[in-house]
């Protein structure tokens, strides 16, 4: 019997469980992660966000939030016009339903303009987890005097810690500031007319974790949704559809993934509760920065790069 084309369009190029066991199942794995076994001072490892303005990290930064919460979070400001609403580097702490802080962070970092170039000490002190502005990561002053005091005692101490990390920045940084996954996030629907200098931007950034001894990658493409119908109808799609598959394999030949870090998801944007399908695209990225990151971490130990006694990372 001659196969139909609708047959062909059904071949699966990623095998995705989407079953709620599978679900359970990822988010018990991420709930557990520690970044390094018994060792209480490196408590969360620091995931970086890199990409486009309005390429969608914001909107990670809430789904996430959103999938361990079980509410719509809306804590990182996600904008719809092209003026980056993320300022400054922010690092998120994420927590789960009952409210215990899991062990990873997601640092949120202003999205790159078209046209723009960022120059490489800025990626570098981006993952460093500097912050060029000395801000706090998460404000949460009221204007009582005793808040203004603990505001500008934080302003101080951030100030020496900036002073410090500045003078002995040859020496050491902070093992739980850096980040031990990098994730370039873009907009799946503008690959085509993607700029060249934020092509260059991510070519720049890929040097240079070169350069840093292979920091684990992860390439997360947003707004799947808007690609095709069949995965704005129903998020499963995404393991079959045709043009999904392209598009990863345009990210594979423009700058040169694997195909096995390069995830497709569909951000939540109106639900006002997370969605199984989109929980689970999710969950299966976060999991391979998770365990990626976690084996950077001990391929770094066994090289003595990180004294587990002392809290820092000697810089090669
Ligand atoms: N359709 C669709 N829109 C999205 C998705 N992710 C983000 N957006 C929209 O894209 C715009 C920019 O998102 P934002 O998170 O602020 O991007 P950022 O500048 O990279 O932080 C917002 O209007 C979002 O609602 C997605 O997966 N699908
Ligand atoms: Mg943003």
């Amino acid at each position: 019997m001659k196969k139909s084309k609708s047959y062909h369009r059904l071949e699966v190029w990623r095998e995705i469980g989407w079953s709620e066991e599978n679900l359970q199942a990822l988010k018990r794995e991420v709930e557990m992660f520690v970044p390094l076994q018994g060792q209480n001072q490196f408590k969360r490892m620091n995931i970086l966000l890199l990409g486009q303005i309005g390429a969608g990290k914001s909107s990670i930064v809430n789904t996430i939030t959103s999938i361990f919460g079980d509410y719509a979070s809306h804590k990182a400001e996600s904008t719809s016009s092209d003026h980056s609403v993320t300022r400054v580097y922010r690092q998120y702490q994420i927590r789960s339903s009952t409210g215990k802080e899991l062990a990873f962070r997601l640092c949120d970092t202003k999205g790159i303009e078209n046209g723009e170039t960022i120059r490489t000490e800025d990626i570098q002190r981006m993952i460093d987890g500097e912050k060029s502005d000395m801000e706090m990561s998460e404000p949460a002053y009221d204007r009582s005097y005793r808040s203004k005091f603990q505001y500008w005692k934080d302003k101080l101490f951030g100030f020496a810690q900036w002073m410090t990390g500045w003078i002995f920045r040859a020496k050491a940084v902070d093992i739980n500031k850096r980040a031990y996954c990098v994730v370039y996030v873009i907009d799946s629907s503008s690959l085509d007319i993607i700029h060249e200098t934020v092509e260059n931007y991510f070519k720049d950034c890929r040097k240079l974790i070169k350069k840093n001894g292979g920091i684990p990658e992860i390439v997360v493409l947003t707004k799947a949704d808007e690609c095709s119908k069949a995965v704005k109808g129903d998020l499963k799609a995404i393991s079959y559809c045709p043009n999904i598959k392209m598009i990863v394999q345009k990210v594979m030949d423009k700058f040169g993934f694997h195909e096995n870090q390069i995830f497709p998801v569909v951000n939540m944007l109106t639900d006002v509760r997370v969605r199984k399908e989109t929980s689970i695209l999710f969950l299966m990225a976060l999991r391979q920065m998770l365990f990626e990151g976690r084996d950077r971490i001990h391929e770094l130990v066994d090289k003595k790069e990180i004294h587990t006694d002392l809290s820092c990372v000697r810089i090669v």
